[in-house]
């Protein structure tokens, strides 16, 4: 089988995964990924979340087809200097929002297997610690170009 084919089956493994997944899970939106700086390789992804189930979320991993590491990463301030941490899961409470967003929860991006143009589009896999998976498309904007 190709690239392509197995992406297929891929999806529709994920497709049928969700449809078991009983209950309603986390809601996306605002997703985009940003190109990175000049003469860097690591992007970053941001987000919001919802969660509209009455039972608390938990991702404890994710991928993406476009790079060889994705990881899920907070930027802290201590004094004065901004840090980040990978952090192993993310729990999103029953009925709370989270957001993914400049200075703080982010989606690190690293080793991209090809060029990272604005107006593509990357694929993050958000694994919930139950198993089920969440698939979000987001596409690729230039750093000028984010919403803050
Ligand atoms: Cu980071």
């Amino acid at each position: 089988m190709n690239r392509q084919a197995v992406m297929l089956l891929l999806a529709m493994l994920v497709i049928t995964a969700c449809s078991r997944h009983d209950g309603p899970a986390l809601d996306v939106s605002n997703v985009r990924v940003l190109a990175p700086l000049p003469g860097r390789s690591a992007s970053v992804a941001y987000m919001d979340m919802h969660n509209r189930s009455q039972h608390p979320l938990t991702i404890d991993g994710i991928s993406s087809p476009e790079f060889v590491r994705a990881e899920i990463h907070e930027t802290t301030l201590s004094d004065g200097i901004a840090r980040m941490q990978a952090l192993e899961s993310i729990t999103v409470d029953a009925g709370a929002r989270l957001s993914f967003a400049p200075a703080g929860l982010h989606i690190m991006l690293l080793d991209p297997r090809k060029g990272l143009l604005p107006g593509a589009t990357v694929r993050l896999e958000l694994r919930y610690s139950d198993g089920g998976l969440l698939i979000v498309d987001a596409p690729v904007r230039t750093r000028g170009d984010d919403v803050k």
